[in-house]
């Protein structure tokens, strides 16, 4: 079998994705997504410049092959746009290869080993009564894990809270955005707004919280102290996690579980905080980490140290990386929980899904391969518009801030 084209497809039903089909001789097609937000064509470039040419003519099976063909034989090693290049073409591979053998990617990697996936949802409000009230409505619409974000008082606008209270979407489609911050002001904030919604949503309920990078080692683990009566899930990325030593300090400090690794690309970003047992649930994605061959290896790492999996999931990610996600966490053994944030109709009419929502947990179909597929036509009516992130910046000064 040989591999007789590939294609990069860039649309914005909404947002923008890349996504990589790849054809075959025997008429069998693939598609993997390269979206990284707000660097997009970075990564369209590296594939379509350097990557497909050298795919033209290869055996679509040797998987494993063209994986290390792209990684070792790019000389330059690892980074965000390389990684995401490489999973478009992994993922786009497993699921020719679940088509030829006729099965969902999940019995490929070995089979069933839970019955559904735990996903968690968003719950975002401008304030502690509006976020209340979202992951009441979380709770009746079945979700078991939710993650609780909430405006700050004095802050004019904070990560991951919609205008609207409802949805957010990560990306402002213009130059991007300036937020301020202030960490004292988030500091004394986020115990109250736990405390609101532990005392309404109940015991039972796993609650989730993202710090996206913006506190120092010592506020980290005064927030995570200060989180332990309300009991969490995980707080994710509580301090950036360039210098890792950082969590050893978060680590002496608290209890309160922790996830890292939405913007780590591969294994030896995860490697030490693993080892070192400073984490307890790995985020890394098939898209940003090199594919599913890669975020297997990871996994299994994680597995060795009782770390589970809890892939990001955010709508920058396109519905090709959550179908792969959901049976890639069929499979996984150290399962955690996957981050959904529902796609909207727009995008799903572009994108065909065979994925279910049912009582908090997401159930991939049994579709040959991972079970998505793109309509081009449709796609084309939407194309690309420049869109980034947001920028932080400290209130008091302005000084330029994680965000
Ligand atoms: O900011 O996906 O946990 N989820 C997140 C996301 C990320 C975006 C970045 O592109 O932090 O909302
Ligand atoms: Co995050």
């Amino acid at each position: 079998m040989k591999i007789t084209a590939a294609r990069v497809i860039v649309c914005c039903p909404g947002r923008n994705f890349v996504t990589l089909k790849i054809e075959t001789d025997e008429g069998l097609s693939g598609v993997g997504d390269a979206t990284l937000n707000g660097r997009e064509l970075a990564v369209v470039s590296y594939l379509q410049d350097h990557v497909l040419p050298c795919l033209i003519g290869r055996d679509p099976q040797q998987i494993e092959d063209i994986w290390q063909y792209l990684y070792k034989g790019a000389y330059w090693r690892r980074g965000p746009v390389t990684m995401s290049a490489i999973a478009a073409v992994d993922t786009a591979l497993w699921d020719i290869k679940g088509k030829i053998a006729g099965l969902p990617l999940y019995q490929l990697l070995g089979g069933r080993s839970r019955s559904a996936v735990m996903v968690y949802g968003h719950a975002t409000g401008r304030d502690i009564a509006e976020t209340v009230d979202e992951v009441l409505r979380h709770q009746a619409e079945g979700y078991r894990a939710i993650r609780a974000q909430s405006g700050v008082p004095g802050l004019d606008k904070v990560y991951g809270v919609s205008g609207s209270g409802r949805m957010y979407e990560p990306a402002d489609s213009h130059l991007p955005a300036e937020h301020d911050w202030d960490s004292a002001k988030y500091l004394r904030h986020t115990p109250r707004l736990f405390e609101a919604v532990r005392a309404a949503a109940g015991e039972e309920v796993h609650l989730l919280h993202d710090v996206h990078h913006r506190l120092t080692p010592i506020e980290a683990a005064q927030l995570g102290r200060s989180l332990e009566p309300y009991r969490l899930f995980w707080i994710e990325d509580p301090t950036p996690a360039e210098n890792q030593q950082a969590f050893r300090l978060i680590r002496q400090h608290t209890t309160t579980p922790i996830a890292v690794g939405e913007v780590f690309n591969s294994i030896w970003d995860c490697k030490w905080l693993i080892e070192e047992q400073l984490i307890d649930y790995i985020r890394a994605t098939i898209t940003h980490a090199g594919g599913i061959t890669h975020l297997r290896r990871i996994a299994d790492l994680a597995d060795l140290y009782q770390v589970r999996t809890g892939c990001h999931g955010a709508t920058d990610l396109s519905p090709v990386c959550m179908g792969a996600a959901l049976h890639f966490d069929t499979w996984v053994p150290n399962f955690g929980v996957q981050e959904y944030m529902p796609h909207s109709e727009l995008m799903l009419s572009v994108f065909q899904c065979d994925w279910r929502f049912e009582q908090g947990m997401l159930y991939c179909g049994e579709k040959p391969g991972h079970g998505v597929d793109i309509d081009e036509k449709l796609a084309a009516r939407y194309p690309y518009q420049r869109a980034y992130l947001p920028v932080n910046r400290l209130q008091h000064d302005g000084s330029l801030h994680s965000w």
